[in-house]
């Protein structure tokens, strides 16, 4: 089994690279992100929840994101591995997700953090929010989102790198190129399928 985190700031580009990765590797894609949209768009007490802090630009509280993922694993147990996208984006969140993979015998073997700079995060997920209707893609709610990243989810690759795991990657090159830059790394682990 390979795990892999794909970090970086709101708009660094996690959730479009996911695709490629999960396509390439034949890996399991879990977006905290996604499934909490999931959860509001359903309308559950969990999703009614959320959306409070998703549209200010706030993180989740942490024992709603870690119980949504330790489910969600479960769900593929013949999984070849697991690409998680937007998480963990607290150093709690890291430590829980340390302990859920260490019960099923296994790890986080690489965190690839994207790079960007501040001003492309924002023009990207401007340009974004012209057709993504998402509630937290305009300029207040963007800026909010990556003041939270800088206090909440940067520290969380100084946990990783303390561990070794951590690759940092430039995230400003268009999609393929990126690509090309994070598949580099994977390659050191697994062998893409397709
Ligand atoms: P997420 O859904 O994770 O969204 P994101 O960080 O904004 O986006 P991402 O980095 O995936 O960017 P994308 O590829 O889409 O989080 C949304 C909210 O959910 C959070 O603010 C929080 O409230 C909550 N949440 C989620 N996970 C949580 C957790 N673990 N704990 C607590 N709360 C949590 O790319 C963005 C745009 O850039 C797209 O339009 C794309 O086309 C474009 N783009 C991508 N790569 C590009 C490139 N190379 N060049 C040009 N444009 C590019």
């Amino acid at each position: 089994m390979f795990n892999l985190v794909l970090f970086g700031p709101p708009g660094s580009g996690k959730g479009t690279q996911s695709e490629n990765i999960i396509k390439s590797y034949q890996l399991q894609h879990i977006s905290t992100g996604d499934l909490l949209r999931d959860e509001v768009s359903r309308q559950t007490p969990l999703g009614t929840e959320a959306k409070k802090y998703m549209d200010q630009g706030m993180l989740v509280p942490d024992e709603v994101v870690i119980g949504m993922i330790s489910g969600k694993i479960d769900e593929s147990p013949e999984a070849r591995g697991f690409v998680f996208d937007g998480f963990p984006r607290t150093t709690n969140q890291a430590e829980a997700l340390d302990k859920l993979l260490e019960f099923k015998n296994t790890q986080i073997h690489l965190v690839l953090a994207l790079e960007v700079p501040e001003a492309d995060l924002i023009a990207r997920l401007v340009n974004r929010g012209i057709t993504s209707g998402r509630s937290d893609d305009n300029e207040e709610v963007i800026t909010k989102r990556i003041k939270e990243y800088q206090s909440k989810t940067e520290p969380v690759a100084r946990y990783y790198g303390d561990q070794g795991k951590l690759e940092r990657v430039a995230g400003h090159h268009p999609v393929e190129e990126t690509y090309a830059l994070l598949s580099k790394n994977i390659n050191k682990y697994l062998l893409p399928v397709a």
